[in-house]
């Protein structure tokens, strides 16, 4: 028995080497390194994609690879050396870009562009010898190389070879996005955040293939865009804000930067001025503008509701067509967001009145109105997108409008909701909500009435009343935002938090190495003593 099973055995090791010196008869250029077995099919990809089949083998990322890009297409370059950059922060390796024809056998990433695709559409072939990434546009590229840069392993391998090499897993990926808009909203008006603060969020978003960062720049706290024929917006309203810090405002060379350090991601900057509502700080610059029949003063509390402008104005229409001719030109996504939401001090007529007013003037500068889903009750059509956050009831009106509806609903999406009694930083007026609960749910099913083909998307709101640094918009948005990536990118069949978990626990070195200051839910299997985690305390557990 043990005998048969030796020479069995040898025979297989016999075998296995003449296939081995066959292989290498094929390629013959490098020695062959022996790669350990990978499973492509359980790496912990988020968003999950399409397609994937695991092949077992897998590519050697090392100092000989480079990158490949067809010639003359400015989109793919662009991509190629964003993939090299990332390369080089997450390994060390400084890859070579277009480095001339690559050496037969030399092993190297491909990006391809098959322009028959569809425009965020890829795949990824992950063999020994090369990667290649086939997408339809630039943008397709661009959220191919997130998956790939998630396929990089945290550490290289220094056994295999007497140089460092990332053993890439091998095989197949097919993808595409289930919505088109997957967004997450800032609002920098309630407490302000800077440039820095805001492009360290647009880089995570990037990763986790989120192609939407709305910004809500103005509110009765404080008004952040510089607009340069109403000055006194920044010189005074950008003063203030939520507690009496001494708030803050982009110029607008600031928001142009801002606005191509996202286009760099393939991210769409939504500005919105939130009107006419949430007022406040506009009209103690400009008290012409004030709709109240009071004083205007400074406000830093966190109340709603109470501010709107003169409706009834021609000035606050020529002030609307300023501003809005000024932020969109320095936008080039095709969305300008009026807010509308909460406008508990406007008359009903005279909402109505104000939205009809506003949404032309957007369209005439070009672009796609979106409002929060009050909007509805005015009379729209079916260009102009409604944003649900609250009222089911708008929603339908919204669709028996033909209008699109972006979904926010407040009791699953909205970031700056508490996890739970406990949490540090967030309100509860909708709901807590755990990372399970934020992550359960779905789009199309979330209210009888609205279904996929209504929705353009989805977006997660994180409101600033409690939160003032990155510290603790970090706190709020992670490990949340991932999960509403996924809803917004992978299919609803199949989902399962219970798998899905495990995928976010595997985040932790991606939230370390961009130091993410996250929330560590005991939910979540992080598979690290507590004490390791970033905001622990004894009393959480
Ligand atoms: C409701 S959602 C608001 C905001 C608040 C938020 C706090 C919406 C359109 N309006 O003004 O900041 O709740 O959660």
């Amino acid at each position: 028995m043990k005998d048969s099973f030796k020479k069995a055995t040898s025979f297989a090791i016999a075998l296995l080497g003449i296939l081995l010196v066959l292989a290498c008869g094929q390629t013959q250029q490098k020695p062959e390194i022996a790669m350990p077995r990978t499973d492509l099919g359980v790496e912990p990809l988020i968003p999950k994609p399409v397609v994937v089949e695991p092949s077992h083998l897998a590519f050697g990322l090392s100092e000989n690879s480079g990158i490949f890009i067809p010639a003359g297409d400015r989109g793919f370059d662009g991509v190629g050396l964003f993939l090299g950059e990332k390369i080089a922060e997450k390994t060390g390796l400084k890859l070579p870009v277009n480095p001339g024809s690559p050496e037969k056998g030399s092993p190297a990433i491909y990006l391809i562009q098959n322009p028959s695709w569809a425009r965020e559409a890829y795949t990824l072939s992950i063999g020994p010898d090369s990667v290649r990434l086939v997408a339809g546009s630039a943008e397709g590229a661009f959220r191919g190389v997130q998956t790939l840069r998630q396929l990089i392993p945290e550490t290289p391998n220094d056994t295999l070879a007497d140089y460092p090499i990332w053993p890439i897993p091998g095989g197949f990926i097919a993808d595409a996005p289930r919505f088109a808009y997957r967004g997450a909203m800032l609002d920098v008006a309630r407490h302000f955040f800077s440039v820095e603060e805001v492009k360290k969020y647009l880089e995570v978003l990037a990763y986790y293939k989120i192609n939407v960062l709305h910004l809500h720049l103005t509110d009765d706290q404080g008004w952040r865009i510089e607009i340069k024929s109403w000055p006194r917006l920044t010189e005074v309203g950008g003063l203030t804000e939520v507690g009496g810090g001494e708030g803050g405002f982009y110029t607008q060379e600031q928001y142009r930067d801002l606005v191509a350090f996202a286009e760099d991601r393939f991210i769409t900057i939504v500005p919105e001025v939130d009107m006419p509502g949430h007022t406040n700080a506009a009209y103690v610059a400009y008290p012409i503008l004030n709709g109240t029949g009071k004083t205007p003063e400074p406000y830093t509390g966190t109340r709603v509701g109470f501010s709107t402008l003169d409706t009834r104005k021609d000035t606050v229409y020529s002030f609307i067509d300023d501003v809005v001719r000024e932020i969109t030109g320095m936008t080039p996504g095709p969305y300008f967001h009026i807010g509308g939401d909460e406008s508990h001090s406007t008359k009903p007529r005279d909402y109505q009145y104000f939205i009809e007013k506003v949404v032309p003037i957007v369209r005439k500068y070009g672009k796609i109105p979106i409002g929060w889903d009050e909007v509805a009750t005015a009379n729209l059509d079916s260009n102009t997108v409604a944003q649900f956050w609250d009222n089911e009831e708008n929603a339908s009106k919204a669709i028996a409008k033909g209008m699109k509806v972006l979904m926010s609903p407040a009791r699953k999406a909205y970031l700056d909701m508490q996890y739970d009694s406990l949490s540090r930083h967030g309100l509860h007026w909708a709901a807590y909500i755990p990372v399970d609960s934020a992550y359960t749910w779905d789009p199309a099913t979330y209210a009888p009435g609205i279904t996929e083909a209504d929705i353009l998307g989805l977006e997660a709101p994180l409101w600033s009343e409690t939160i003032s640094n990155s510290a603790e918009l970090e706190y709020l948005a992670f490990p949340r935002l991932p999960g509403y990536a996924e809803i917004g990118w992978s299919p609803a069949e199949g989902r399962s938090w219970e798998e899905y978990r495990r995928r976010l626990a595997r985040q932790l070195p991606y939230f370390r190495r961009m130091d993410i200051r996250f929330y560590p839910s005991a939910r979540v299997p992080w598979g690290v003593a507590d004490s390791l985690l970033p905001w622990y305390t004894a009393d959480q557990k």
